[in-house]
């Protein structure tokens, strides 16, 4: 398991921090965001990335609130407006294509709970890939899980891409369905996931931009007005940002960056 210190820092005040998010993003997938982040500095940064994704529960701009709110039983899950925990999934995995980006900015944290938890779907197919191979070619079988309620999407949890990488399609919850060859290995998942994962406590003005076919992202439940802002989308350059990661099995040579 990597630690919060091993990941990459960015101060949205730094007049370089577009250059940087990107650096982080290519190497680690992922970047942690500083700089007393509001809605404003949340957006500039987004617009400068990625093409924003409007969408059902945002607002006009593409951003969401998350926080509690009335829920409207439509069969879609709604976690995301309760309090409850948020197993680490990935963002629109009932899309044909799943936004490529998310950031997520801290308004307002939790009284307690609410921690953010974040799992590299990198570190964890190399786990599977070595250690349960059965597993991976399993979780790797075209059409063996359903994600989503009516209108959902047949996929698998490891995809290869054109360019020989692997992207992470993820969610254990009651709005994905398993085909009965992957059903054995669910628990060993949800296990592995677990051991993956990074907690982190995101204070005001803080938060996170990650590759969404990379990383899983989720919360520990929580008490009192936490207050989160969410923004999906695609990134402006897609030579810039490759979609998934390198499996370790296909790395290039030792000392040689790996992405
Ligand atoms: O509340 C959070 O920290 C994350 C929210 C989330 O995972 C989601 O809305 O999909």
């Amino acid at each position: 398991m990597r630690d919060i210190g091993d990941l990459p820092h960015v101060d949205l005040r730094d007049p370089d921090s577009t250059a940087r998010i990107l650096n982080g993003l290519t190497t680690h997938g992922i970047v942690l965001l500083h700089g007393g982040i509001e809605r404003d500095k949340l957006l500039g940064a987004a617009r400068s990335l990625i093409t924003i994704r409007v969408h059902r529960d945002s607002d006009s701009d593409g951003v969401t609130t998350i926080a509690q709110r009335p829920l409207s039983n439509d069969g879609t899950s709604l976690t995301g407006f309760t309090n409850r925990e948020l197993w680490p999934h990935t963002e629109g995995s009932a899309v044909c294509r799943p936004p490529r980006v998310l950031m997520l900015a801290c308004l307002r944290s939790a009284e307690t709970g609410g921690r953010s938890i974040l799992v590299d779907g990198r570190d964890l197919y190399d786990e599977i890939a070595r250690t349960e191979p059965a597993m991976l070619a399993a979780l790797s079988t075209p059409r063996s899980a359903y994600f989503g309620g009516g209108s959902g999407r047949l996929g698998a949890v490891f995809q290869q891409t054109t360019e020989g990488r692997i992207t992470i399609r993820l969610r254990i919850d009651e709005v994905v369905h398993f085909a009965p060859m992957l059903v054995p290995y669910i628990d060993r998942l949800r296990t592995l996931v677990q051991q993956q994962a990074i907690q982190i406590d995101l204070r005001d003005g803080h938060g996170y931009i990650l590759l969404n076919d990379r990383w899983l992202h989720g919360r520990t439940r929580f008490t009192g007005n936490r207050l989160m802002l969410r923004i999906i989308g695609d990134p402006l350059s897609t030579d810039a940002l490759p979609s998934g990661f390198r499996p370790a099995e296909a790395s290039p040579p030792a000392g040689t960056a790996r992405t």
